[in-house]
This record gives structure tokens, C-alpha cells and sequence, in this order.
């Protein structure tokens, strides 16, 4: 892996909640333009883009209609070379989300394809239902609560999709289907874009299309996940494409094990550059997301550990665009959540691998206040409440599932100002803020020395420059009910990291001495008593 990358802190933007310059309610290219500054001045050198490709939204830009062209609601491919050259002016790179495991039904490409006779035809999964047409190809059942399949009215022949209906699965048994990838993936990497977020990619390639195992969720996913298929088309990608460029690339890889993440990443296989893991996130969920459970520090301290002792090099998260609020989910939103969001700030920034900040969460912004399913706009929130309605969940119990875990609770707009709106837009927004804006967001942040943003600051660029925080080993000295410590070392040079996940106090028992580089309490010596969500970097002498 390229130096550069082993030093880069990465921002992700989801462009429709980031900032609106056209008021229209919608986040803009030209939005995420007028904050550059501003991000210059947080010290992140990559900002992963979420898709603002040509879409009809179906699933916010992650249903493409077209690869090569920009969404009008953000704005025109010139606005977009101008984001790519305004944010190299500033040291940051940008990498594109890259949703190729299927296509929007409004594709020129599915559109042509529901001719049988359109080489386009075989670019997706065109199949004849079971029983007359009445059923099925086979029982597959998708992410999003529904079956994997759905008929075209005019043939009526069955398509596949994993995911929404308006989200049909490309088929990379056709290799023309690669080779349009590939073209799209050199237009941007030409325009001097850093690299991919490769959305779902270890989904991408289908065995058979055999039934599956009858599961709870996801029946049918032993067909697709991982397989052989899919490390050919990476290597493939890799060795055509990508290796031609300074760039790289992180898989968005469901239901990925440590096994199957180090088959991805392995350096000598040449696939992909790092993984974003699944299992941390899912500690506070009993086999679904939707059950949730209460949030148990011991299990998600274990969980990252396990992955940082297995894979060379992670890419770590606590949020983005799917999952609600870290502070409101690990943290805490009352007393604490000042202390608690930069205790979680401290563990992303520290671990070994690649940090990814999802916008609102360098100041520390909560979950929304949802009460009512009408408020929530997310596709998979509405399929999964009316999947929950089917099997006869009682309405108070869907909802709370639904508030517990909704995507929306990260998509309400960016906190910026105290001004109407929170200052994301000067008309009302496409989805609602948080009405918190008053209390938390960046301009008032920004203003504060001792704030969650300037704390951010701080540890982005201890972070970029620390060679044990970048370069180290990494090795857990304790693990807890709350407490979770461990080292970073290298060539003899030894960081400590000291996180308190309660509310309450707790004793340190492991003597730890040295020169504090970083305390959430502004203290220069460390004691021996740790205060509730209290955090440290320790350097040893
Ligand atoms: O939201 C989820 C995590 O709890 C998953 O069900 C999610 O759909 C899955 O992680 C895949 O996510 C990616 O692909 C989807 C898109 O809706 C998500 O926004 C994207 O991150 C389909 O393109
Ligand atoms: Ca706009």
C-alpha cells in the first residue's frame, strides 16, 4: 500500500444532506464546494463521495441511470471537474462511490434489455417465473425485506434484485458487462478522482441461481457471497485499471467475516486495498439489525479487536450514510455526549488502518427525534415496516425497530450554523433537521477551542503524522466490561490508548506512565482514576 494512503484521513459526504447553494432543499456539488475550506481546516486529505451520479432516487443515487453523468439536482460535470480541482488545490483527493453490483431500472441499458432480442438482454437476470409465471425463478429474498425478484409487465419474464426493485443486479457472467466498468471506472480515474468505495462488492458475482437455504433474512446470499467470481473480476479491475493509477480502493463488503476480508485484501493477490468490516457494527443486534439489543462495550471492544489482530490493515468507521449516530448508539446523548463523542473520536483515530468521519460526526451530531414511520423517507426503513406489518409486528413495536436503526437518522441535513435550517438551506430541506441544530453545529463549534470539531482537528493531525498511530502494530493490553486500552508500537516508539465507555468512574489497574499527547478532559497528567467517557494518548517515555 502506497504511503499516502497509510496517511490519509477520509470524510465521507452524502452530497444531498451536506450543504445546499442553489436553495432548492438539496445539497449541491457547489454546497460541498464552498466547504472545502472548512474541511482544509479539519486536516481530512480524502473525501469519499457518495453517489451523485444520474439517478431517478429511488435509493438516494445508489440506483445509477447513468455512470457518465451528474445528477442535475447537484448540479453539471462541470461543477463536478471544479470540486475534483478545488479540493486538489487543497491537498484532498476524491474517491467515488463506485455501485456496480446492479443498475436503476431506469438505465438505458435495463430498458433495453426488457427486449429479448437487445443485446442488452443479457446484462441482467432475465428469467421465466416457476408455475406458468406465477411464482418466483427461485426464492431468493432481498436486503431490503422483499423478494429478490419482480415481473416486467410486457414479457412477463422475472429480474433479479438484491435490492430495491428499482435497483436491478447486473450480470457478471457477460463479460461486456466488466468491460463497461472498466470504461466507467477510467473516465473518472482521468478526471484525477483518488480511488472507489466499491458498494457491496463482495455481492457482486452469482454462482447459480439455485434456491437457496430458507433463512430469516437474505435467503439465497451461500449463492453470491464471496465467491470465486467475484476475486477474478477484482483482480481483473486491479490489474487493468486501477493499477495504471495513484489511487485506491475499499470494499463496502456485507456480511464479510476476517477470513473472507483477508482473501480481499491480501497484498499478493492484488484485489482490493482495505475492507470495511461489518461485525463491530453489529454488536448491539441479535441476528438482524432490526432486533436490536442493548449496546454492550465488552462485545464491540472484542469485535474490533479481533479485526485488528487478523487483517494487516482495516478501514474503520463508527458511522456513515446507513447507520444511525455513533454518540447516540456508543456514547451518550445527554451529560456526556461531549466527552463521549470525543472518546469515540479518540478509538477511530487511533486504531490501525484508514479513519473514515462521516459528515456531522466531527461535531458530535445525534440521532433524530423520529415519531412518527411518516417522517422516515429511506427506502429500506419503508420496506422492512411494511415486511414487519405482514408478519403482524404490532405498530408501536415496527416503529421502534425502525427509529432504533433507520439509515435516516445520518441523513438529516449538516448541523452548520444556528441560523433557519441549521444554515444546510435557506428553504425547507428535503429531509427534516435535527431540531438540535441550535446546540450542535459547527459554526458555534468551530468558536470553541475546546470543542468536539477542535478536538477532531487535533487528532487528525496527530493521526497524519504519528508513526505509531500510522505505521504500528497494534496489541489490547485490556479489555473490560467499559475499559478497553491498547498499544500501538513501532520501530521501539509506543502509543497508549486509554477509553472509558461508561458513564461512570473507573480504576485504571494497568500503571501507565508517559507524556499524555491527548486527554477529552484537557488533562496533561493521566490518573489513576478514569472519569466517566474519559479518554487518553499516551506517549511512552
Ligand atoms: O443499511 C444496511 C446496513 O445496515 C444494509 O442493509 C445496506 O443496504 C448494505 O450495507 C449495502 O449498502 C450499500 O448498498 C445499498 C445502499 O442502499 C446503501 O446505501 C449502500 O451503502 C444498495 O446500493
Ligand atoms: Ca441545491
Amino acid at each position: 500500500m502506497k504511503d499516502w494512503i497509510k496517511k490519509s484521513v477520509v470524510y465521507q459526504i452524502y452530497p444531498r444532506s451536506f450543504c445546499d447553494s442553489n436553495h432548492d432543499g438539496i445539497g449541491d456539488i457547489q454546497g460541498i464546494i464552498s466547504k472545502l475550506d472548512y474541511l482544509e481546516y479539519l486536516g481530512v486529505n480524502v473525501i469519499w463521495l457518495s453517489p451523485i451520479y444520474q439517478s431517478p432516487n429511488d435509493d438516494n443515487g445508489y440506483d445509477i441511470c447513468d455512470y457518465l453523468a451528474i445528477n442535475q439536482e447537484y448540479g453539471t460535470m462541470r461543477d463536478m471537474d471544479e470540486l475534483i480541482a478545488q479540493a486538489k488545490k487543497r491537498g484532498i483527493k476524491i474517491i467515488m462511490d463506485l455501485v456496480i453490483n446492479h443498475t436503476s431500472d431506469e438505465h438505458e441499458w435495463f430498458i433495453k434489455s426488457k427486449d429479448c432480442q437487445s443485446k442488452y438482454r443479457n446484462y441482467y437476470f432475465w428469467r421465466k417465473g416457476l408455475h406458468n409465471g406465477k411464482k418466483p425463478p427461485n426464492n431468493w429474498t432481498g436486503f431490503f425485506g422483499s423478494a429478490a425478484w419482480d415481473k416486467d409487465a410486457s414479457s412477463g419474464d422475472y429480474y433479479l434484485h438484491l435490492f430495491s426493485k428499482k435497483q436491478p443486479d447486473l450480470n457478471y457472467n457477460n463479460p461486456a458487462v466488466l468491460e463497461e466498468i472498466k470504461s466507467i471506472m477510467r473516465f473518472w480515474l482521468d478526471k484525477g478522482v483518488g480511488g472507489f468505495r466499491c458498494d457491496v462488492i463482495n455481492v457482486i458475482y452469482k454462482n447459480s441461481l439455485g434456491n437457496g437455504k430458507k433463512r430469516l433474512f437474505l435467503t439465497g446470499i451461500e449463492n453470491y457471497l464471496s465467491t470465486d467470481g467475484c476475486h477474478n473480476i477484482l483482480r481483473q479491475l486491479r490489474k487493468e485499471v486501477l493499477s495504471e493509477y495513484d489511487c485506491f480502493t475499499v470494499g463496502e463488503t456485507v456480511f464479510v467475516t476476517t477470513k473472507m476480508a483477508n482473501d480481499l485484501c491480501d497484498s499478493k493477490r492484488e484485489e482490493l486495498d482495505m475492507v470495511f468490516p461489518f461485525e463491530h457494527m453489529e454488536t448491539d443486534q441479535i441476528i438482524v439489525k432490526w432486533f436490536s439489543c442493548k449496546f454492550k462495550a465488552k462485545n464491540f471492544m472484542k469485535t474490533i479487536t479481533e479485526w485488528q489482530n487478523e487483517l494487516e490493515w482495516n478501514a474503520n468507521y463508527l458511522e456513515n450514510h446507513d447507520q444511525p449516530r455513533s454518540v447516540s448508539r456508543f456514547g451518550h446523548e445527554g451529560e456526556f455526549w461531549e466527552t463521549s463523542a470525543k472518546m469515540l473520536a479518540t478509538l477511530l483515530l487511533t486504531l490501525k488502518g484508514t479513519p473514515y468521519i462521516y459528515q456531522g460526526q466531527e461535531i458530535g451530531m445525534t440521532n433524530y427525534p423520529f415519531s412518527n414511520i411518516k417522517e422516515i423517507k429511506d427506502v429500506e426503513s419503508q420496506n422492512i415496516y411494511k415486511l414487519a406489518k405482514k408478519i403482524g409486528i404490532p405498530k408501536k413495536l415496527r416503529f421502534k425497530m425502525i427509529k432504533r436503526k433507520s439509515r435516516d437518522h445520518a441523513r438529516t441535513p449538516m448541523q452548520w450554523d444556528h441560523s433557519f435550517n441549521a444554515g444546510f438551506s435557506s428553504v425547507e430541506p428535503w429531509i427534516m433537521v435535527n431540531p438540535n441544530y441550535h446546540s450542535i453545529n459547527v459554526e458555534s463549534q468551530l468558536q470553541n477551542d475546546t470543542s468536539v470539531v477542535n478536538y477532531y482537528k487535533r487528532l487528525i493531525a496527530i493521526r497524519k503524522t504519528d508513526a505509531p498511530l500510522i505505521y504500528g502494530s497494534f496489541k489490547a493490553i485490556e479489555i473490560s466490561k467499559n475499559l478497553f486500552v491498547f498499544e500501538r508500537e513501532y520501530e521501539g516508539k509506543k502509543n497508549t490508548v486509554i477509553l472509558n465507555f461508561s458513564r461512570n468512574s473507573i480504576p485504571l489497574k494497568n500503571k501507565i506512565s508517559g507524556e499524555v499527547i491527548l486527554s477529552n478532559y484537557g488533562k496533561s497528567k493521566i490518573e489513576n482514576m478514569l472519569q466517566p467517557f474519559e479518554a487518553f494518548i499516551v506517549r511512552s517515555l
